[in-house]
């Protein structure tokens, strides 16, 4: 589908704060189809991404809700355990971290302007500059979530989700919920008061927890049981604070395997239902899955999407990728549309996004230095997503795939199959009847092959 190409300068303009534009972009990207040919005037224009096209009956906007993190964007500086920061960021230069704080927030709006991304994540740390005391911290990210307020009013950008930093800060070394402090529980406890109600405030869609550090390192020094118990009772918390106080977004957890934490209690999607089953929170809280998480617990992220979704605590999902060759959290931007495209065939399968979204939990690589590099990280990343949709909706609208899955289940939905998943028929009762009956089980092809190569064609 191509649009009507019109000029550049036709574009609205981006508000930016007082230190003027950082990017050099000077109105929103424009979606031009997939002949755009690039210009010095127009370096970039989505090929894909045409937020009002309906894909299978919704916008594509709104099929795909899709966010850029506050952290990875404007705090990362690109250092590495091996180098220091590359990216020379003005709002970095020292200098008062509240003035700081809003320069970079003006830095953050003009960027999504400048993508048409419809939404925003950020953790309390990454927005606001942590205080002498925990009220001045926590005052700090009040005045945050004024100046985005405001911002989001005039631009039309709303928050996909906020969520505390309970990793960074040497109090949480040991953990925030699980540490053996009860101190460290109830600081962190007050912190996510707070960025609950700044993330009510601000009308987000879900309030992510992510526990970097709710893990152990060695048994040696560790109660496991305990901790367990003591991050079920966290969590209890925040599920009650949010109907106190009417939040009427998803509470999410994010599992990850390992890192920084060698063990991860929040593991993978089968880990984290379990746990909730356990402390009875299987219907309060659903699950922030991370496409490179994935990968580092030995799942594919399609795998974590159909397990949360057939688990019924499918919520979101942080859309980046990882690096084959290495087995660390890469958090780079996707790129590659066929992978993407699985994630979203099921994500449609399973009847869409809701209200999660695609959150760039991605960051740039540390050579990226140029202002610019952000702009383009995000804009090629929503491109490959909105291709990716694309694909997905024709796997789902030729029907192929689905039709391979239903012929190849459909002796669950005869006499036989019924009876055995409604209970009437005992171990007895089954081996009667394959003695009756003679049965003997006819092997059939799973026919990988040819549905890769129906997948092939799709792209
Ligand atoms: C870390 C990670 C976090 C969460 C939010 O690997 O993914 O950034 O998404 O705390
Ligand atoms: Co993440």
């Amino acid at each position: 589908m191509n649009a009507t190409p019109s000029s550049p300068s036709a574009a609205p303009r981006i508000v930016t704060g007082p230190h003027g534009p950082y990017f050099s972009f000077g109105g929103p990207l424009r979606f031009r189809g997939e002949g755009f040919v690039a210009s010095a005037g127009e370096p970039f224009a989505y090929r894909w991404y045409d937020k009002d096209r309906l894909v299978l009956g919704r916008r594509m906007e709104d099929q795909l809700r899709m966010a850029a993190c506050y952290w990875h964007s404007f705090v990362g500086t690109g250092t590495d355990p091996f180098g220091d920061a590359t990216f020379a960021r003005p709002w970095h230069d020292g200098g008062d971290a509240m003035q700081q704080a809003l320069h970079k927030a003006d830095v953050a709006f003009e960027m999504f302007q400048v993508l048409g991304v419809p939404f925003f994540t950020f953790h309390d740390r990454d927005i606001a500059p942590e205080g002498a005391t925990l009220a001045e911290s926590n005052d700090n990210v009040k005045r945050l979530a004024d100046v985005f307020e405001e911002k989001m009013a005039k631009t039309g950008v709303r928050l996909l989700w906020g969520t505390a930093n309970l990793f960074s800060h040497p109090r949480y070394m040991a953990g925030a919920a699980t540490n053996p402090d009860p101190d460290v529980f109830a600081y962190a406890a007050a912190q996510v008061r707070n960025v609950l109600e700044a993330t009510h405030r601000l009308g987000g869609a879900n309030y992510v927890l992510w526990g970097g550090r709710e893990g152990y390192e060695t048994l040696l020094n560790t109660d496991l049981g305990r901790e367990l118990a003591q991050m079920g009772r966290f969590l209890a918390l925040v599920v009650e604070h949010k109907h106190k106080i009417g939040f009427k977004g998803q509470i999410l957890i994010e599992p990850k395997p390992a890192e920084p934490t060698k063990h991860q209690y929040d593991f993978d999607v089968a880990s984290v239902h379990g746990f909730l089953r356990t402390y009875g929170l299987e219907h309060e809280v659903k699950l922030n899955i991370e496409q490179n998480h994935a990968l580092l617990a030995g799942h594919t992220f399609e795998h974590e999407i159909a397990l949360a979704q057939a688990l019924g605590i499918f919520g979101s999902l942080d859309m980046n990728r990882g690096d084959e060759m290495l087995g660390w959290d890469t958090d780079q931007f996707p790129h590659n549309v066929q992978q993407v495209a699985l994630a979203m065939y099921q994500v449609l399968q399973g009847g869409g996004i809701g209200a999660g979204g695609l959150n760039f939990d991605a960051k740039l690589r540390r050579q990226s230095i140029e202002p610019d590099d952000l702009v383009w990280a995000h804009a090629s990343a929503m491109d490959v997503c909105a291709r990716a949709l694309l694909v997905a909706e024709k796997m789902v609208t030729d029907g192929a795939l689905q039709r391979h899955l239903q012929a190849r289940y459909a002796g669950w939905e005869g006499e036989r199959g019924r009876a055995i998943l409604e209970g009437r028929m005992s171990l007895e009762d089954l081996a009667r009847e394959v003695e009756q009956h003679r049965l003997e089980p006819r092997p059939r092809s799973a026919r990988q092959e040819r549905l890769e190569h129906l997948v092939a064609g799709y792209l």
